[in-house]
């Protein structure tokens, strides 16, 4: 039987969900510290995730990989590497790509509840507008597939990004 899982998008930091088995990283290739949800991540967490991650890398982009939380209030982290827009091409299907390999990693260790940040709209410079609806069609989509994942979080930075997300949300499923 299929879970047709519920998703929300809420304004807030990837690296303090707690309760949810999973959150997935904007990655850079060689899965280490970075910047904005990488930097938040990777220092939560500690050093032993970093050092988890050295045989995984590099990855490519739409790869997603799968580690455990270490000090993170979760059991995985799932690393996805983005399109760096403008650069790595077709981004949209590269951002897709992120979104449907992270769910399928996800069901595969039977995980139930999941938290996004938006990827690749920060230091990677995708529009928001556009990487929301590419992000939010995408798992959407998965919803018909899912076995395991009950509840899908977007978690976003600022509250501008979270309602748009929000809205973006309501329009898709209000007009497919
Ligand atoms: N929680 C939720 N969202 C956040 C957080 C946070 N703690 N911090 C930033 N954001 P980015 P990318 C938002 O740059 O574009 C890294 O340095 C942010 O406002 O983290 O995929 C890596 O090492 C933006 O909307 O990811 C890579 O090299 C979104 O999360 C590269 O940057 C993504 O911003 C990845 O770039």
């Amino acid at each position: 039987m299929t879970t047709p899982f519920s998703i929300e998008c809420i304004q807030g930091d990837i690296a303090r969900q707690d309760g949810f088995d999973a959150v997935v990283n904007a990655a850079n290739a060689e899965l280490q510290i970075g910047g904005g949800v990488a930097g938040a991540i990777h220092r939560t967490a500690g050093p032993g995730l970093a050092e988890e991650c050295r045989p995984l890398a590099p990855i490519h982009p739409g790869q997603a990989v799968i580690t455990s939380a270490h000090q993170l209030p979760n059991r995985y982290v799932i690393h996805c590497l983005g399109p760096i827009y403008g650069i790595d091409e077709p981004a949209d299907t590269l951002l897709a790509d992120c979104y449907r390999h992270a769910i399928e990693v996800a069901e595969r260790h039977e995980i139930t509840t999941l938290a996004f940040p938006s990827l690749s709209t920060g230091a990677f410079g995708y529009p928001m507008a556009e990487a929301a609806r590419i992000a939010l069609s995408t798992v959407m989509k998965a919803r018909d597939n899912a076995r395991h994942l009950q509840h899908v979080r977007f978690v976003l930075f600022d509250k501008r990004s979270a309602e748009l997300h929000q809205k973006t949300l309501t329009t898709l499923e209000n007009h497919g």
